[in-house]
């Protein structure tokens, strides 16, 4: 197992290489009105996203998006204005990949946290438009660079779908020859009002981890409120979680497939402070509902098998 610090997993590009290619993509995979590229701060790569219910914002850097704003309505997720948006360095919000671990790994604490799909380059495969919907698709497959950090082959492969939701998913194949076992999360940095006005509906009676306190199990006593910092992982859990923000008068839903695990994270005053591309008053205005299977929720993949993880948001007023 290789213990250096995680290579950067992709190539340093020329300015001009970097618009060549940017050109390229936009002739092979734009769609007019609907799917465009585009550079982000440090020139990364976007895909943006258009639809007559909304339009959302993919970082080929992660294969993260990184906005998604229902028609009429605030952005649902919340983007860290102190994030650093560099090439293999994680970007704070939207929805990063946390894969083929989550949190740290369980043998090697010195591998990047949550795995090294967020912190990799993406392949734009695919864009499509069926009526009010429109499709992407991006793909990640094993290399020697990922060898080096988890010695096992696989692909990738990450679908979005804009509609009247946002449907994110992740779907695992273990293109090797021996089983491997992954922990997983797609998760989702979501836009609030005010945390201290937010009411977290659908995870009372199960029971959850707490990471602030070494795992301790607990169980969700009725609807959560969060007030301190937060970090826990409810487990055996396949239900919807619905976020009534009413400060901003809205109800977000986070339904998910193929999920037994959700993660709730908010890091609060000091954690945030803490943290260099978080910013520090942003605790207030946000909070992780994380779709996930971890912990005991962890997947085990047999060679040629594939695993897929989704999750559905949406929101409306009130
Ligand atoms: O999902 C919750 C969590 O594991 C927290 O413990 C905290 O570490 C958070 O993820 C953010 O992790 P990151 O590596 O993105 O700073």
């Amino acid at each position: 197992m290789d213990t250096k610090p995680a290579p950067a997993l992709q190539q340093q590009r020329s300015g001009m290489e970097q618009n060549d290619r940017l050109d390229a993509l936009q002739a092979q995979f734009g769609i007019i009105g609907r799917v465009s590229l585009e550079q982000g701060r440090n020139d990364l790569p976007l895909v943006r996203l258009n639809g007559r219910h909304g339009q959302a914002l993919v970082s080929l850097e992660g294969g993260q998006v990184i906005d998604y704003t229902p028609t009429g309505q605030p952005p649902l997720l919340w983007l860290s204005q102190q994030s650093r948006f560099q090439p293999a360095t994680p970007i704070r919000g939207g929805i990063p990949i946390c894969w083929p671990w989550f949190g740290d790994h369980p043998d090697h604490p010195q591998l990047p946290a949550h795995g090294f799909a967020r912190i990799s380059r993406w392949q734009l495969l695919e864009t499509r438009v069926e009526g009010d919907s429109t499709y992407l698709q991006l793909g990640l497959d094993s290399s020697a660079e990922s060898r080096a950090l988890w010695p096992h082959d696989f692909q990738l492969r990450l679908s979005i779908c804009l509609d009247q939701q946002l449907t994110l998913t992740l779907s695992s194949r273990n293109t090797g020859g021996r089983p491997f076992t992954i922990t997983e999360a797609l998760h989702s940095y979501f836009r609030v009002g005010d945390i201290e006005q937010l009411t977290i509906h659908g995870l009372e009676g199960f029971s959850y981890r707490d990471k602030l306190q070494s795992l301790q199990e607990k169980t969700q006593v009725g609807d959560l409120r969060i007030s301190a910092e937060t970090d826990r992982v409810y487990l055996d859990s396949a239900s919807t979680v619905r976020l009534s923000d009413s400060s901003l008068q809205r109800q977000i839903h986070v339904a998910k497939r193929g999920s037994l695990s959700t993660v709730v994270w908010n890091p609060w005053d000091q954690k945030a402070r803490a943290m260099v591309d978080f910013d520090d008053q942003g605790f207030r205005q946000m909070v992780c509902i994380e779709t996930a299977n971890a912990l005991s929720n962890r997947i085990e993949l047999a060679p040629g098998t594939s695993h897929q993880l989704s999750c559905i948001l949406s929101s409306e007023a009130g």
